[in-house]
């Protein structure tokens, strides 16, 4: 009777793993898990006798009862993963079926208190989002956030200033009306952001609105009225979603210090918006310039101009410079650089005014505002870090990249091959280019790579398999190519269609340096644990020290279960391995772990 239950309760153990790794292998390598930060503004408000007002803690049950945003089917697999607390989108919802990228979006919303009209939010509330991302950043591949439409060009903007060296994609989306309401232009906008979010590693502050997506710090809100709520005047959309989404990849903006993700949070709040108009008196700007005022944006006309017959302004910025507040010039007009085309630009550079580019009122606020904030850095520094573009908020000439299908080889594969359209000229370029890069990695070839991008090409592109020149580099150990591929702004986030990341790469290649480099650049391992220990303990079974250490390098625990229940330390007690075991215990296997037979 007994030797009867055992080999039933085996049998089903049998099962249940099958079918796990069934899952695993159907699904759960390709499981994206996005958060969503609920902040409020319109698109959770109802209409209260007094107007519009966000209504607290009924989003998720809604959102629960809505097919798109909820498939009840795959309720079990949520169960299964110990993620009862997530909503999951069908993946046929995702993309279309062809599409190589489509990936199960799980995702959890996490809900403010007190959810504001974005009209009421203030510097803390960025704070508070930022120090949401910056807790959860490793356990999510993307970031939602609900937000009011009125102050989302500012949060975006803020927010693209205080994550620093960002490496995940990171969208505020809400809505024109109601998400609960008919005719909500919400669903939609969080739809999109969500399979953005989940699907693409933009590592951006970006902003998702009626079918676009667009960097954020470019952003204004520019009509109340309509589901086009925001444009970006100079600079267009990083994403278009329309049957295909197509993202311009060649125009993402990506981090290129070797360094880990943190959020500044030391935001000035002395700062003002000047915008002149003729006659503006001196007593209104000298009253606008008095302390504690320690930064200004001033909108000038046209091209940058102000005039250059008011010596009594002159003065008043000349000095305000001198005592150490920054002034910051953009233009009135939002399309448009500004420059020192007039005498009238002239004078105020002459005044020691910065001259801000084509950036937004609200880019080169919260750029003003992250800037003074940073008490490390001299007002030199400060001057230059304002001139300077650091999230792509301002276009610099440097920037304008030449376009991959003008580069001489896809030209002659493009007339070789007959190839007309440009539709046909870039499919050639999306097979193409990710090969060469990846080969140029593997030969170590970094001006090879360094070619390919100077002809337009994206680095991160991924191949076939979803891998790109950065895991090809990972696994052969090509230290220098991976400090220029990093060093271009290629995700250590990027995960191939295992669901392994670059750093699985220099693991399993065996390379600590590398492992550290990317450790330092805010990789971790992307595998569940039960996995990784599977790895660990079959690495164990052979005796291969080296494995087990670049693992436990790699950030695996010792004490990591595999499927079985059982941690390596398990498998080298048994085996004899006492080498491997004496490593383990150093790094801290607990010798008190039950396997499952206790
Ligand atoms: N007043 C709302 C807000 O910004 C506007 C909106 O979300 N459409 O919160």
């Amino acid at each position: 009777m007994m030797e009867r239950e055992d080999s039933t309760q085996s049998l089903q153990k049998a099962t249940a793993l099958l079918e796990r790794s069934a899952s695993t292998s159907s699904e759960g390598f390709n499981v994206a898990k996005v958060l969503v930060i609920y902040s409020g503004g319109t698109i959770g408000m109802v209409n209260k006798s007094g107007g519009y007002e966000p209504q607290p803690n009924c989003m998720i049950e809604k959102l629960k009862a809505m097919p798109i945003f909820h498939c009840p089917e795959s309720r079990s697999y949520l169960t299964e993963k110990g993620m009862e607390d997530f909503l999951i989108l069908q993946v046929s919802n995702v993309t279309r079926p062809s599409a190589k990228d489509r990936r199960h979006v799980v995702y959890k919303v996490v809900e403010f208190d007190p959810l504001l009209d974005s009209s009421n939010m203030s510097i803390t509330d960025w704070v508070k989002v930022a120090s949401c991302i910056k807790e959860n950043y490793h356990d999510y591949d993307g970031f939602v956030i609900l937000h009011g439409t009125d102050t989302m060009a500012y949060s975006a903007s803020a927010l693209s200033f205080m994550c620093e060296n960002l490496g995940k994609t990171i969208i505020l989306t809400g809505s024109q009306i109601p998400i609960y309401e008919t005719r909500s232009d919400g669903r939609d906008n969080f739809l999109a952001s969500l399979i953005i979010a989940g699907n693409y590693i933009i590592p951006e502050v970006l902003i998702c609105f009626n079918e676009k997506v667009f960097r954020g710090n470019r952003c204004i809100k520019s009509d109340s009225g309509s589901f086009s709520a925001f444009s970006s005047p100079n600079m267009p959309p990083l994403v278009t979603l329309e049957i295909e989404i197509k993202v311009d990849w060649t125009a993402v903006f990506r981090p290129t210090e070797k360094e880990r993700f943190v959020i500044h949070t030391n935001m000035c709040p002395n700062v003002g918006l000047l915008r002149l108009f003729p006659g503006i008196t001196s007593q209104t700007v000298r009253a606008f310039l008095q302390p504690p005022v320690q930064g200004v944006v001033l909108q000038t006309y046209g091209a940058g101009n102000a005039p250059n017959n008011r010596t009594d302004l002159l003065t008043l910025f000349k000095e305000a410079c001198q005592w150490g507040v920054l002034i910051v010039n953009i233009s009135q007009c939002s399309r448009g650089n500004v420059g020192t085309a007039y005498a009238t630009g002239v004078a105020l550079q002459e005044a020691g005014v910065i001259f801000g580019g084509d950036m937004t009122p609200e880019a080169a606020l919260t750029k003003l505002s992250y800037v003074l904030g940073k008490d490390e850095w001299s007002l030199e520094q400060k001057k230059k870090m304002l001139a300077r573009n650091l999230r792509g908020e301002l276009t610099t000439v440097t920037e304008e990249k030449l376009s991959i299908s003008d580069s001489e080889l896809i030209k002659s594969v493009a007339r070789y091959m007959s190839l007309s359209t440009r539709e046909e000229v870039n499919k050639v370029k999306e097979a193409i280019y990710p090969c060469l890069m990846c080969a140029a990695a593997q030969a170590n070839d970094v001006p090879a790579l360094e070619k390919l991008r100077s002809s337009g090409g994206d680095l991160g592109m991924e191949n076939q398999d979803g891998r790109t020149a950065l895991h090809v580099a990972c696994r052969h150990g090509h230290i220098n190519t991976v400090h220029y591929l990093l060093g271009q702004g290629v995700s250590v986030h990027k995960k191939d269609y295992r669901g392994e990341t670059p750093l699985i790469d220099a693991i399993e290649g065996g390379h600590p340096d590398i492992i550290r480099l990317l450790i330092k650049t805010g990789s971790s391992i992307p595998l569940p644990e039960g996995q990784v220990a599977v790895r660990m303990c079959s690495a164990v079974a052979k005796g291969d020290i080296k494995a087990v250490e670049m693992w436990l390098l790699g950030g695996a625990k010792p004490n990591w279960y595999d499927y079985d229940q059982r941690t390596p330390l398990h498998v080298a007690i048994s085996l004899d391995k006492k080498e491997v075991a004496s490593l383990l215990i150093k790094g801290g296997a607990s010798v008190d772990v039950e396997d499952v037979f206790g």
